[in-house]
């Protein structure tokens, strides 16, 4: 191997942001040497000048990247998700030699990294989709890393991607998740998991506002409260800060003066459409990237601010049990959207062929990501317990918190209903909760009225078979055949 000295261990391709700090987080980890290339050399430059303690082997073009780096190559690829990302891997293929090993960390959608895998893969070269989050802080501190391809890109990969995660109770947030798009697939999900813990959090934040006329720097303090028990998370963390912060140009809460309409990068929207195609009702998920929808309709909530409705405000007798009743219909609500996300990757694994072990992704998002959560521990366990788990919410310790915490979810949407403040999330979750344990759901009827007009046909509870009514309005007509 002494071809290899003096040469990079791993190389990132595209060094804004997210580049340059994992560039940067993998310089800084014993034995690694970074290769740097970025398509203008000025980014490159300005990351040589600021951080010169990195050691960084600079490239100005392909092939002298591909030279710099010692074999079998690794490089990492953090360019804008899109027409960038193949355009970079089509030049990585040209310069690199089988065994060589693309591992494309942008945001792209799973479907797009099963096609390039295969494609790449007829090279002899590896390519592995690795799902990375923690925005900016994880990229250069550690962030959860969710790597899909080959079981022999991992070989090489696995001690690099672990010595650059996040660490979460001794153990790196890194673990082989599966083929080919399996990685990107379970980041997409994570994102979509986020929307909905980050909507769940904003109603409870509205609510208590509405309901008890606390500001926004009181209800700081709840959720920095509400951070040192279950629901111990990051974003709950977070949200503390952005509601104490004041705005320096007018004196006001920072989260007054913010418009009210929310952005978003096309994850969730993802989650959702994926989860059509698959039948996962993950409708948490939905109803947050609709409730971001809706709030940027501004000619449409301008139009129909004059409706009538309750006007938003509460008859509350006992603040504080208000607010405790908000904090268990978040849980709950939480729980379903964890729930629902679980569902859609056992779903994902079973239509795409990947052994996705569930325990392991939930252990790998306690550190680094955005929706790291106390109680991610919890899901581990579940499925340590029982890995063939039908639905999260069924096992002991989540059907616990739910049967602790529902008749204050239940008080939490009646009230949001009463008094016209708009609850998707927690409504949503709760309808969920009761059609998933309910005896008989109308669905028989569903089936009734598909069979009537367009011969769909319906099974009975009491007979095998597949059986069509000749439907009429004339019920002495009415016969049954069985199809079967
Ligand atoms: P951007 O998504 O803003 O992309 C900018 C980089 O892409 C620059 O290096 C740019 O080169 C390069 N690039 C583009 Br644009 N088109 C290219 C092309 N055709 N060929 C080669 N390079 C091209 O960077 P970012 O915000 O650092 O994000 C990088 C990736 O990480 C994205 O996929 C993003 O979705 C993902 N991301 C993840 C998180 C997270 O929390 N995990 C957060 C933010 C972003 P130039 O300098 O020459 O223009």
């Amino acid at each position: 191997m002494s071809g290899n000295a003096g040469k990079a261990n791993i190389g990132v391709v595209g060094l804004a942001v997210m580049g340059s700090n994992l560039a940067r987080n993998l310089a800084s980890r014993e034995g690694n040497t970074v290769a740097i290339l970025n398509r203008s050399y000025e980014k490159t430059q300005k990351l040589l000048d600021e951080h010169p303690e990195a050691g960084f082997l600079p490239a100005r073009d392909y092939e002298e990247f591909a030279a710099t780096l010692a074999k079998p190559r690794t490089a990492i690829i953090m360019v804008k998700a899109g027409r960038g990302t193949d355009a970079v891997i089509d030049e990585l293929v040209r310069v690199f030699e089988p065994g060589d090993i693309i591992v494309d960390g942008g945001n792209a959608l799973f479907t797009d990294t099963i096609r390039r895998e295969k494609a790449v893969r007829e090279t002899g070269i590896n390519f592995v989709g690795a799902g990375i989050s923690g925005g900016e802080e994880g990229a250069l501190n550690g962030p959860s890393i969710m790597p899909g391809g080959s079981a022999e890109a991992w070989q090489t990969l696995g001690p690099i991607l672990r010595s650059i995660a996040a660490v979460a109770e001794g153990e790196p947030c890194v673990t082989h998740v599966g083929t080919d798009g399996a990685g990107h697939f379970v980041k997409m999900i994570h994102n979509g998991i986020e929307y909905a813990d980050m909507q769940l959090i904003a109603e409870a934040y509205d609510l208590i506002r509405r309901g008890t006329g606390k500001s926004p720097a009181e209800i700081a303090d709840i959720f920095a409260e509400w951070n040192r028990g279950e629901l111990e998370s990051y974003l709950i963390e977070i949200t503390a800060e952005v509601l104490r912060q004041t705005d320096p140009a007018t004196g006001e809460p920072l989260v007054d003066v913010i418009l009210d309409q929310a952005g978003a990068k096309g994850t969730g929207a993802w989650t959702v459409q994926t989860a059509l195609d698959l039948g996962v009702p993950v409708s948490g998920i939905a109803e947050a990237v609709f409730a971001r929808s809706l709030s940027s309709k501004p000619a449409q909530r301008a139009a129909a601010a004059e409706l009538p409705g309750p006007d938003g405000t509460f008859d509350i007798h006992d603040a504080d049990a208000f607010v405790e009743d908000v904090r268990q219909a978040l849980y709950a609500s939480k729980i379903i959207a964890y729930s629902q996300g679980f569902d859609a990757i056992v779903a994902g694994a079973e239509q795409y062929g990947w052994d996705i072990k569930k325990g392991d992704i939930a252990a790998i998002w306690r550190g680094g990501c955005i929706i790291r959560a106390q109680f991610l521990n919890r899901i581990t366990e579940a499925y340590a317990a029982d890995p063939g788990l039908v639905a999260l919410v069924t096992a002991p310790y989540f059907a616990d918190a739910v049967t602790r915490t529902q008749q204050a979810w239940r008080r939490v949407v009646v009230a949001a209903a009463e008094a016209g403040i708009p609850s998707p999330a927690f409504s949503s979750s709760l309808a969920y909760y009761d059609g998933l344990r309910a005896d008989r759901l109308p669905a028989a009827l569903v089936q009734g009225q598909r069979d009537f007009f367009g011969a769909h046909t319906y099974k009975r509870i009491d007979r095998e078979g597949t059986f069509h009514t000749l439907w009429s309005g004339d019920r002495s007509e009415v016969s049954a055949v069985d199809t079967h």
